[in-house]
């Protein structure tokens, strides 16, 4: 019986026809790859509630969550199809006379595309897409657990009009599929999204044969309430950011530094808040947080609860596991009140779990929002301008959010993060430079002491 994982050798067949379509695709015009980018776009989008379906099932975000991701997914093929058309270059004088230089962006050639679980629609779009609009080939390969979510998007992509050999989906294991897109020498660069542990390795691999790599890894990101926060915001902002897509996002906030004298008030009231959650099936109307996406993501988040008791960490609220009448890997939201140097308050843990540390005052809630080797997003919940512009320059991350959640991202603007969390070119296309980029909701300009 054939098998649906693939195995090296037809890894790396796969890599020999993204190869072999490299000159061709990479000469195209830019209006032949918007063209194509843009009709990939455009199925998405007219089917974005079906894919959601999908991505709900096999996932388990919940069913608007899922069918957001969908017509995400859409609007960066549409975004990009415009991109391929605005592609730069200079000419500069020559310091020698008669003469003139054309600098111009070129293809980088064969992009390995490693895609992780969590939005197995919308992070695969956001590296293929820019891949394929500078005229790069692609293979890609989805991660094990969401199979039909990538099969999906390959089919839609085998409708556009691409020519052979310049897309190529190849399911299979990290250690065989992924391994020999690292090892390739046919593959020019890499984009992974996933661990620490798996970023690192194909770090080591990539750089000694010196492909050209991106990666994006955890994080532990903070979210600092000042005293002077409206409340009610910041506990929303918390909520959404720490615990929807069941924490499992890369920018879902993990830490909550609360300065003293809203400490309490802001615990009970979250506390409060997440009783009020229904965790249950995706599909189910009214449900907030799905189930976690598998048995060992879900060992994984009652071993940290475990650590985090023995540690000594204060239990506020949740953690269990729930029983449901369809089976499913379910828990309750959990909050913890946390010192600095425990492990929960340290380790990406990636799931429905946050901690609470306190804080005397803003200079200490930024030592502690700073206080880890990650460095993807943080956030601040402030109605002080002062404040709100100082974390923007000095929290040690790629992103910052002021009365916004630190999850949610826009798809047209660079993505990335510092330290531990990224390496290479902010996510947004091998072809573009990262830079930090900040977000704000209103803020009240004037009240900052
Ligand atoms: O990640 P992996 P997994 C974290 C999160 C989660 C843990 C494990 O804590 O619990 O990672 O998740 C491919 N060469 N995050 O197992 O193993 C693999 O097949 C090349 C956080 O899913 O890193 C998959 O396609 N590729 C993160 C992809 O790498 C290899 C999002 C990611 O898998 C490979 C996901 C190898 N040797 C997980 N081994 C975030 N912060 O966004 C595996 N892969």
């Amino acid at each position: 019986m054939p098998s649906t994982r693939a195995d090296r050798n037809q890894t790396e067949l796969a890599i020999r026809a993204a190869s072999d379509a490299l000159p061709h695709w990479s000469h195209s015009t830019p209006q032949r790859r918007a063209d194509v980018l843009d009709r990939i776009g455009s199925e998405i989008l007219a089917r974005k509630d079906e894919l959601g379906m999908l991505l709900a099932r096999e996932e388990g975000k919940t069913l608007p969550e899922a069918v957001g991701e969908a017509a995400r997914a859409g609007q960066i093929f549409k975004f990009f199809a415009g991109e391929a058309l605005r592609i730069p270059g200079e000419i500069m004088a020559s310091v020698r006379p008669g003469i003139q230089v054309d600098v111009t962006r070129e293809p980088v050639g064969v992009v390995g595309i490693i895609a992780p679980w969590n939005f197995p629609l919308a992070i695969p779009a956001w590296k293929i897409a820019p891949a394929l609009a500078y005229g790069n080939t692609v293979v890609f390969k989805p991660a094990e657990l969401v199979p039909t979510c990538g099969w999906a998007l390959a089919d839609i992509i085998s409708r556009s009009t691409l020519p052979a050999g310049v897309f190529n989906l190849v399911m299979g294991s990290g250690r065989e599929v992924g391994q020999a897109f690292v090892d390739s020498p046919l593959v020019h660069a890499l984009s992974f999204t996933g661990s620490v542990a798996t970023g690192e390795r194909i770090l080591q691999a990539a750089t000694a044969r010196r492909a050209k790599v991106q990666l994006e890894m955890g994080g532990k990101n903070p979210l600092v309430v000042l005293a002077d926060a409206d409340l009610e915001q910041a506990v929303e902002c918390a909520l959404q950011g720490s615990y929807f897509s069941t924490g499992q996002r890369c920018t879902a906030s993990s830490r909550l530094i609360v300065e003293a004298p809203v400490h309490d008030a802001f615990v009970a009231r979250l506390r409060q808040r997440l009783a009020s959650l229904k965790v249950g099936h995706a599909l189910e109307r009214g449900t907030d947080i799905g189930p976690v996406v598998d048995r060992a993501q879900l060992d994984q988040n009652q071993a940290y609860i475990e650590i985090a008791r023995n540690e000594g960490a204060e239990h506020v609220w949740g953690g269990e596991l729930l029983e449901r009448p369809t089976p499913g890997h379910y828990m309750s939201p959990a909050l913890f009140l946390a010192r600095p140097e425990h492990r929960i308050a340290r380790e990406e843990v990636f799931g429905p779990i946050a901690c609470v540390l306190r804080a005397d005052d803003y200079e200490h809630a930024l030592a502690l929002a700073n206080d880890t080797p990650f460095g993807l997003c943080a956030g601040i919940c402030t109605t002080s301008l002062k404040h709100a512009m100082h974390f923007k320059r000095h929290a040690e991350v790629g992103m910052t959010m002021v009365n916004l959640p630190t999850a949610g991202v826009d798809f047209h603007v660079p993505f990335g993060g510092r330290k531990g969390s990224s390496y290479g070119p902010a996510r947004a296309g091998p072809l573009r430079r990262g830079v930090l980029h900040h977000r704000q909701d209103r803020l009240h300009a004037g009240l900052s002491h």
